[in-house]
C-alpha cells in the first residue's frame, strides 16, 4: 500500500466497495436466485458517504468479467478496496484483492465467507478482514489509511503479521438500526435490476432488510456475522424506506430479506397498521417461521399485500426437526400451510434431505407432507455442512473431498458420508420433482389418472430404485 501524499490527505478518503458475484456463473441462479444488489454494500456505502468518505460500488452481478472493476480502480484510485465475500465467489474476491493491492489500495474483505474463514482470506492475499458488522469498522479503516496510519488494533479488524493473526478488540454492534442511512441505491445500477424484474414479472422489485440477526439456533445454520443477536428497525423507519423505494424507483413489490421476518408480534402488528394507513400499494414477500405465522396474522398480512412466503419446513418428521434443533412442530407446519392456502398466499417450502439421523422413513414422511399440501414452490437440498455450524462439527470426520473443493454447492452435492449414497438423495430429489409436477397436473387431469401415475412411481421407488440405490432388497416401510 502506498502512503498518501499530504495533498491527498486534504481530500476525503476514497473507498471502493466491490460485489464479486456474477449471476452468469451461479449454478443456482436460473432456478432460484432472484437478483438484488447486496444490502450489506448499499448500507456500507451510505454510511461512509454520510461520514464524508468518497465512495463507489462496483457491482459485478451483470458483468461478464473483471473489466468494470479494473476500469474503476484506475479512474477512482481508491485508498481502500472493500470486497463482499461469499463462498461461491471467493476466487474472484482473491483476484480483486490482488489487483487492488497492485493498484496501491488496502484490500479489505468482509461478509459471510471472510467471517467464517478469516485466516484463509488473510493468507490468500487480503490485507484486512472485517468478520463482523462493517459500517463503523470500515469508516475507521478508511480514516486510518487516509492518515497514513496502521490499522492494527482497530476494533473489529483482523490482520496477519509474520504469520500471526492480530485481532483488534471486538466491535460492539450498532445500538440503533434506525440511525443507519437509507441504502445508497444510487451507487449501483438499480435500473438494471428493476428492468430485469419488470421484463420477467411485470413488477418492479427491490429488497429491504428490517432486522439483523436471528435468535433461533438451528444446528445447520451459519450466522457468522450477527450470530444469535437480534436487532430490528422501528416499523416507522421501515415504512420510510418503502416510501423512498416507491417514490424514487417506482418499486411495487418488496422482498423482506430478514433471516426471519416478524419475530416480534407487537412489531409486526405495528408495521401492518402503518402499511394499512400509508396505502403504499405494495405487494411483498418474506421468509418466516411456521411457529410465528399464526392464521390471524397471515390474514392481516395478506390484506396489506403479502403475496408469497418462504417457509423452512425442512422435514416431515418431528424426530428430524428436533435433531436439527429447529424448534418447530409438525402441527405448526400443517396449520400454517393450510392457512396460507386459505388466504391464497403462495408458499415456497425449503426442505432438506440427508441430515444425520435421517432414515428412509423420515424422507418418506417428508414426501407425504409435501404431497398433502402441494406447495406452489419448493427447494429440496441435500444438507450442506457449513463451516462454523454444529452440523459441520458433527460430520467433520466424515467430510468428503468435495467439501473442500466445492464452491457453494447449493445443496446438490453430498459433502459428507451420510446414511445413504448421493444417488439415493438425487433420486429422492427427483421424486419431489415428480410430486410437484403431479400436484400441478391435478388441476388439468382427472384425479384418478394423477393418483395412478403416483402409485406407479411409488411402486418403482419401493421395488426398484431404493433397493438398487441403497444396495439391499428390503423395501422401505412407509412413514408419514
Ligand atoms: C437476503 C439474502 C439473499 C438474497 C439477496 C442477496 C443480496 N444481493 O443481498 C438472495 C435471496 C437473492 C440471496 C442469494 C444468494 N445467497 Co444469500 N443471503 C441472504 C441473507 C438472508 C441476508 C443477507 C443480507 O442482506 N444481510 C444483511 C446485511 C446488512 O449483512 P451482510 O450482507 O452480511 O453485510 C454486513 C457484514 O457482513 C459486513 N460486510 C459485508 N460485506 C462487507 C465488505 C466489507 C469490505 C466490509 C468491511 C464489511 C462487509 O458489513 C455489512 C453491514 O454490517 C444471508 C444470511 C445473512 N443473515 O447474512 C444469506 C447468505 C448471505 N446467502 C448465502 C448464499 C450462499 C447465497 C447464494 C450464493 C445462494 C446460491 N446461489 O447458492 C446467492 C448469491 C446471490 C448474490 N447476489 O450474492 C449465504 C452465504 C454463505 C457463504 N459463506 O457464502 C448466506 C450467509 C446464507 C447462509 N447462511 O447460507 N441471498
Ligand atoms: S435457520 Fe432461520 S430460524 Fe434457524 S437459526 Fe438460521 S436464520 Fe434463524
Amino acid at each position: 500500500m502506498t502512503d498518501p501524499t499530504p495533498a491527498d490527505r486534504r481530500s476525503p478518503p476514497r473507498v471502493l466497495l466491490v460485489d464479486p458475484y456474477m449471476a452468469k456463473e451461479d449454478p443456482m441462479e436460473r432456478k432460484f436466485v432472484e437478483l438484488y444488489p447486496s444490502l450489506g454494500l448499499l448500507t456500507l456505502g451510505a454510511y461512509l458517504r454520510r461520514h464524508a468518505v468518497e465512495v463507489g460500488i462496483v457491482d459485478l452481478t451483470f458483468a461478464r468479467d473483471l473489466r468494470p472493476f479494473t476500469a474503476r480502480l484506475r479512474s477512482f484510485r481508491p485508498e481502500v478496496v472493500g470486497v463482499h465475500t461469499k463462498t461461491l465467489t471467493y476466487p474472484r474476491a482473491l483476484e480483486i484483492a490482488r489487483r487492488a493491492r497492485a493498484g496501491g489500495a488496502l484490500a479489505v474483505a468482509g461478509g459471510p465467507d471472510a467471517a467464517t474463514r478469516t485466516e484463509f482470506y488473510l493468507a490468500a492475499g487480503f490485507d484486512v478482514v472485517v468478520p463482523g458488522e462493517g459500517e463503523a469498522t470500515i469508516l475507521d479503516i478508511a480514516a486510518k489509511v487516509h492518515a497514513g496510519r496502521d490499522v492494527v488494533g482497530v476494533p473489529g479488524v483482523v490482520v496477519r503479521r509474520e504469520g500471526r493473526l492480530l485481532r483488534g478488540p471486538p466491535r460492539p454492534f450498532l445500538k440503533d438500526l434506525d440511525e443507519l442511512p437509507l441504502p445508497a441505491w444510487d451507487l449501483v445500477d438499480m435500473g438494471a435490476y428493476l428492468d430485469q424484474w419488470e421484463r420477467g414479472t411485470g413488477e418492479r422489485r427491490a429488497a429491504v432488510l428490517t432486522s439483523r440477526g436471528c435468535p433461533f439456533d438451528c444446528s445447520w445454520c451459519s450466522k457468522p456475522t450477527f450470530g444469535r443477536s437480534f436487532r430490528q428497525q422501528s416499523p416507522e423507519r421501515v415504512v420510510e424506506e418503502l416510501r423512498a423505494l416507491r417514490d424514487r424507483y417506482r418499486v411495487d413489490y418488496v422482498r423482506f430479506c430478514d433471516d426471519v421476518f416478524g419475530i416480534s408480534r407487537p412489531w409486526i402488528d405495528r408495521l401492518l397498521t402503518l402499511l394499512e394507513e400509508e396505502e403504499l400499494h405494495l405487494q411483498w414477500e418474506c421468509l418466516a417461521r411456521v411457529d410465528l405465522l399464526k392464521p390471524d396474522l397471515l390474514h392481516r398480512m395478506r390484506a396489506t399485500g403479502l403475496a408469497r412466503v418462504y417457509v423452512g419446513v425442512e422435514s416431515g418428521s418431528q424426530k428430524m426437526l428436533d435433531l436439527m434443533n429447529r424448534g418447530t412442530r409438525l402441527a405448526q407446519v400443517e396449520r400454517t400451510a393450510a392457512a396460507l392456502r386459505k388466504e391464497g398466499i403462495r408458499q415456497f417450502w425449503f426442505l432438506m434431505l440427508g441430515y444425520p439421523g435421517e432414515t428412509l422413513e423420515d424422507i418418506e414422511a417428508t414426501l407425504q407432507l409435501f404431497r398433502r399440501f402441494s406447495p406452489e414452490e419448493y427447494s429440496v437440498s441435500i444438507a450442506v455442512p457449513i463451516p462454523g455450524t454444529r452440523f459441520h462439527e458433527r460430520v467433520r470426520e466424515r467430510l468428503r473431498g468435495a467439501a473442500r473443493k466445492t464452491r457453494g454447492a447449493g445443496g446438490r452435492t453430498l459433502l459428507f458420508e451420510a446414511a445413504y449414497p448421493e444417488s439415493l438423495y438425487r433420486w429422492q430429489q427427483a421424486r419431489f420433482g415428480l410430486e410437484a409436477a403431479l400436484g400441478k397436473a391435478r388441476a388439468r387431469l382427472s384425479p384418478s389418472v394423477v393418483s395412478r401415475i403416483g402409485e406407479v412411481a411409488d411402486r418403482f421407488h419401493e421395488q426398484v430404485a431404493t433397493p438398487l440405490l441403497v444396495g439391499k432388497r428390503t423395501p422401505p416401510r412407509r412413514g408419514g
